[in-house]
């Protein structure tokens, strides 16, 4: 039994509608009633695409399937929502990345973790902290400072005559 880390983002078709019914099928994929979801966040389009913007929100659970069992069933998901993939870091019905899965670090074709673009999203860090503040990742960095290195590079700092 591994307890996973799930990115859920979309901004077509009524994203907030979307979040529900992947939560709600996310649960059918939790052992007991171990499914957390953090609450729903808006926010601006990351990356060129001009878009609408998104709601963002990281749900968790423990799970006894594999790696790529379970990577299958979260692009099931996607695709029973309506997923048509076009061009990356395009618009979506749905996406679904898998964040973390125990303390695992995976890389294979199809399957890397933790998820490459985690540790600079705000809208999966502030996210993950609501549902797991006091998470450490694989790497050994505590979620928090994490989240303060995101804000510091979002910061100019001066210099410290004044
Ligand atoms: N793949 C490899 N590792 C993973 C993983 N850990 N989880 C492979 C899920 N999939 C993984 O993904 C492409 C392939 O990545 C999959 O077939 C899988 O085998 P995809 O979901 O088909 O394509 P994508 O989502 O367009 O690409 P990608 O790179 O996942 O896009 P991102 O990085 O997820 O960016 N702005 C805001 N504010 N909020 C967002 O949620 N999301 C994106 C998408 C752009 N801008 C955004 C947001
Ligand atoms: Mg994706």
């Amino acid at each position: 039994m591994t307890r996973v880390f799930v990115a859920l983002g979309a901004n077509l078709e009524d994203p907030k509608t979307q979040l529900d019914n992947a939560t709600a099928a996310l649960s059918a994929l939790a052992l007991g009633n171990s499914l957390k979801v953090s609450p729903y966040y808006r926010s601006a389009p990351m990356g060129d695409v001009v878009q609408p913007d998104y709601v963002n929100a990281v749900a968790s659970f423990e799970t006894d399937l594999a790696p790529l069992a379970l990577l299958d069933a979260l692009q099931q998901i996607e695709n029973t929502q309506g997923r048509v993939r076009k061009e990356r870091w395009g618009p979506r019905t749905l996406d679904l990345d898998l964040l973390l899965y125990g303390d695992e670090i995976i890389d294979e074709p199809r399957l890397k973790v933790p998820h490459y673009g985690m540790k600079e999203r705000s809208f999966v860090l502030v996210p993950l902290a609501a549902i797991a503040p006091d998470l450490i990742l694989p790497c050994k960095t505590p979620l928090a400072s994490l989240i303060s290195e995101n804000i510091l590079a979002e910061l100019q700092q001066l210099g410290i005559d004044h």
